[in-house]
């Protein structure tokens, strides 16, 4: 049987429309999902949307919808561009569906019926837009923390989680297992969080209606949270035990941003605990996009839209860029020059040129047929070696969720493929017949390192992959062992590949 891979994204909520930073989330968990699935596991990605709450609730009112009006708009865009991105998502949960709610009810009833949910009353300054009751002391000159909008008395009867209960078996948790919330900084952050002491959670709201009742008590809607986190179960099929849910749980990777990790770090946990049911093994908190310096927020019109930066420069160069230009786990900044810096250098230079000079001379020299190599002299051992290195290399970066790294690796074996050609120069090779067993030698290790490259690549570069491997005569399955130097067999047929990425020249 093969190892399982359980991967999944945040929910986007569906109040807002689709922009780089959810694509960023989405892309990661997507190469994330392709690369296990070439290494032989069985994977399960899931995404999906977050649809309940007051905020959607009063987005709806605002554009004079019902909720499940606005949902089903918006959640279109997501999923459109989910395939547009090329996003291979097993499933896709919407937080409306039958199947979700009935999990919520569920896992909720149980925790009551454990009396880790209890009956309350609730008095605190809550924050609209964040969905978030602050204490007090939280406030930052009586506004929100978080948003900076102003906040407002509440005073409510509520149903309580008693996660005060779970604050040392929880730091308990962290600690015995260091790889459960990263990067590392934020496991701090947590830690020292949890520290300071857990409150039991008001996990159900009497002020709206747009939400999943408390089984038993309609008159209370689960807090919106509470019904976010369970779909990573509901998707599943829970309570189920004899389908995915039994197969896939617990979940290997759980990625989010930074925003949401407090949510995923503290709250989710508690609440498995309390259902009985096993953790998470890894949380990873990725950083904040920022675009040319400035936070992207719909009143300053800066967001961007990722169909607009598909248009522009295609699909795998949004890929590319997203992962490559900044290191997981820390902020980054979007500018249109850094794009297409990173487009007319990395892509179109480094290894559109690769391939395409290297097949043409496949093409003039061989007629396109691939040809045996001689014995490998040091310069092409070399090449070798690199190319083996980088291949163990990439799969502990992805395991370390190093993406920008793994990148970063394999385009030292590009440019390595490059110096290659440059140094055992094949055209001047070709003009003494005496040498043509060494010139077949250097057309086969350049032309095999590159398909090793591409099928490393294809996680991250799907479209591309596709392309250059054709060109190369490699039209198999791309699995583990194509990643073996000498799969590509003497007597295939190369191509002369077209520009894979053609550069974009900045009009005035
Ligand atoms: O929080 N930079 O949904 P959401 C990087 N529904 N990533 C960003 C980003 C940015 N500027 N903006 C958004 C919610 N993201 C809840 C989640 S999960 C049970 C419920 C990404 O639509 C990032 O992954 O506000 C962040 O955590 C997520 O979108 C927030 O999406």
């Amino acid at each position: 049987m093969k190892p399982t891979f359980y991967v999944t994204t945040p929910i986007y909520y569906v109040n807002d429309v689709p922009h780089i930073g959810h694509a960023y989330t989405t892309v990661a968990a997507d190469v994330l999902a392709r690369y296990k699935r070439l290494m032989g596991f069985d994977v399960y990605f899931l995404t999906g949307s977050d649809e309940h709450g007051q905020k959607v609730e009063k987005a709806a009112i605002t554009a004079g919808e019902t909720p499940l009006e606005l949902a089903d708009r918006v959640v279109k865009r997501f999923q459109a561009l989910w395939e547009r991105l090329g996003i291979s998502n097993n499933d896709f949960i919407r937080t409306t569906q039958e199947r979700h709610k009935k999990g919520v009810s569920r896992i909720f009833s149980d925790i009551l019926d454990r009396g880790d949910i209890y009956l309350g009353e609730y008095e605190d300054w809550y924050c609209t837009p964040c969905e978030t009751f602050w204490t007090e002391t939280q406030l930052i000159d009586g506004r929100c923390p978080d948003c900076n909008r102003p906040v407002e008395k509440l005073k409510e009867e509520s149903y309580f989680f008693r996660m005060s209960k779970y604050q040392e078996q929880l730091l308990a948790h962290i600690e015995a297992n260091p790889d459960f919330i990263q990067p590392k900084s934020k496991r701090n952050e947590i830690i020292s969080f949890v520290k300071e002491g857990l409150r039991d959670l008001s996990v159900s709201r009497t002020t709206f209606s747009w939400g999943i009742p408390v089984p038993g008590n309609d008159r209370h809607i689960i807090y919106v949270w509470f019904d976010a986190l369970t779909n990573y179960i509901t998707a599943l099929g829970y309570p189920d035990e004899s389908g995915n849910f039994g197969r896939y749980w617990p979940v290997d990777i759980q990625l989010i941003g930074k925003d949401i990790l407090r949510f995923h770090a503290v709250y989710w946990p508690t609440f498995l605990m309390a259902a009985g049911l096993p953790l998470p093994k890894k949380v990873f908190a990725h950083g904040w996009w920022t675009v040319e310096g400035q936070k992207m927020s719909k009143s300053l019109q800066n967001v961007v839209e990722p169909n607009m930066l598909i248009d522009r420069y295609g699909v795998d160069v949004v890929r590319y860029f997203l992962l490559r230009e900044v290191p997981f786990g820390l902020d980054g900044d979007f500018s249109h020059s850094a794009l297409v810096n990173r487009l007319n250098s990395d892509l179109a230079n480094d290894i559109g040129n690769l391939l395409s000079r290297s097949t043409a001379m496949a093409v003039k020299y061989f007629d396109g047929i691939l040809p045996d190599p001689d014995v490998l002299a040091e310069i092409d051992l070399a090449l070798k070696n690199k190319t083996e290195e980088m291949v163990t290399a990439v799969d502990k970066f992805i395991d370390e969720l190093a993406f920008s790294k793994a990148l970063q690796a394999i385009w030292d074996v590009i440019s390595a493929g490059n110096k290659y050609i440059d140094d055992t120069a094949p055209w001047t090779l070709t003009k003494d017949p005496a040498q043509k067993n060494r010139l077949a030698t250097v057309m086969y290790c350049m032309l095999e390192s590159q398909r090793i490259v591409h099928c490393i690549l294809s996680p991250f570069l799907p479209t591309t992959a596709g392309k250059a491997l054709a060109s190369l005569g490699w039209h198999e399955e791309i699995t583990k062992d194509a990643l073996t130097w000498g799969g590509l067999k003497a007597g295939r047929t190369i191509v002369k590949a077209e520009a894979l990425f053609p550069r974009f020249e900045e009009k005035e």
